[in-house]
């Protein structure tokens, strides 16, 4: 059976899948996304990823042709009619087909696709070595330019920092902002562990507030870590006890090394296992079930 494509109100085949040369999501990457994941028939977290993608539609002023309940029932009917159990969720609403100037105004209806599909897992020795990392020369955008929180489908910030690392050779990148603090890497949140103390930068260093950073920040409250939202620079990461990343595709992943320096015992930390094992319980049993919903 052929993967089936939630096109603005339609399920179509793949095939058939197709977007407007004229839609100026493609044409100025006018646009904003979701990745969301689905457990043995639960969707994790799907109110929060699909109220960040309303936030970042009200600050684009894109009015999406749809309430966030029937977004959330067109998700539910796109694995459904794919069969799929554990799945990545893409959620994509682009401003619509306009003329080829930039104004939105020429764009009358917002276009809007749902692919689900198997989901591609990290290889396994990303969770058992760790990852080395560099900080990349790219900086993250600017707040007031374009603001990081903004789930946009303009990514070339994180892209450009995607090929810095790779020519450097490594797994991922670490982008500083234009002041030399932390903010994340290019699809994951960054966190660090030193003692009892658990620190990710604050949102408004310039991150995506990540749905799995929430998680992660709410489970280690609960076994009785601190946790801290801080700004902080690559001398807190080098000397710490552990560092990891968080998100929806990545999970929790620990980091050995970092601009060559080995992190804590150059290994995954007991915090980060611990914090990991915790995550995957609650992916076990949380979420909307894809059978009963709608
Ligand atoms: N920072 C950035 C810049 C991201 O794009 C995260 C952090 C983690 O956020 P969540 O809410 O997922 O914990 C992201 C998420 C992909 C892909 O297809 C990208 C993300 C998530 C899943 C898949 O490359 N980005």
């Amino acid at each position: 059976m052929s993967l089936k494509i939630y096109m603005d109100g339609k399920l179509v085949d793949k095939s058939e899948a197709r977007v407007s040369v004229f839609d100026h999501g493609l044409l100025y990457g006018d646009g904003v996304f979701e990745g969301i994941r689905s457990y043995d028939g639960l969707v994790f977290k799907l109110r929060e990823h699909i109220d960040r993608l309303y936030e970042s539609a009200h600050t684009l002023m894109l009015e999406i042709p749809l309430s966030r309940d029937e977004m959330a029932r067109a998700v539910i009917e796109t694995l459904k009619a794919n069969g799929l159990k554990d799945a990545y969720i893409r959620l994509v609403v682009t401003r619509g087909v306009g003329d080829l100037g930039l104004d939105p105004r020429k764009c009358p209806k917002a276009g809007i696709f749902i692919i689900t599909d198997k989901i591609a897992l990290y290889p396994k020795a990303y969770y058992d070595k760790g990852l080395t990392l560099v900080t990349v020369p790219t900086v993250r955008n600017h707040p007031e330019a374009l603001n990081p929180q903004l789930k946009t489908l303009n990514y070339l910030n994180n892209i450009l920092a995607k090929i810095e690392a790779t020519n450097a050779g490594v797994d991922e990148g670490i982008l500083l902002n234009a002041q030399g603090y932390v903010t994340e890497c290019t699809g994951e949140n960054i966190f660090y562990v030193k003692g009892k103390e658990i620190v990710t930068p604050p949102p408004y260093v310039g991150i995506l507030k990540g749905i799995t950073r929430d998680t992660v920040m709410r489970l280690a409250r609960r076994l009785e870590f601190a946790v801290r939202e801080d700004i902080f620079t690559r001398h807190d990461l080098y000397t710490a006890d552990e560092v990891f990343l968080t998100g929806t595709a990545a999970e929790i992943v620990p980091v050995a090394n970092i601009d060559n320096r080995m992190i804590g015992a150059g290994k995954p930390g007991k915090t980060t296992l611990r914090l990991s094992r915790e995550f995957h319980k609650l992916t076990s049993k949380e979420g909307v079930r894809i059978t009963h919903a709608v």
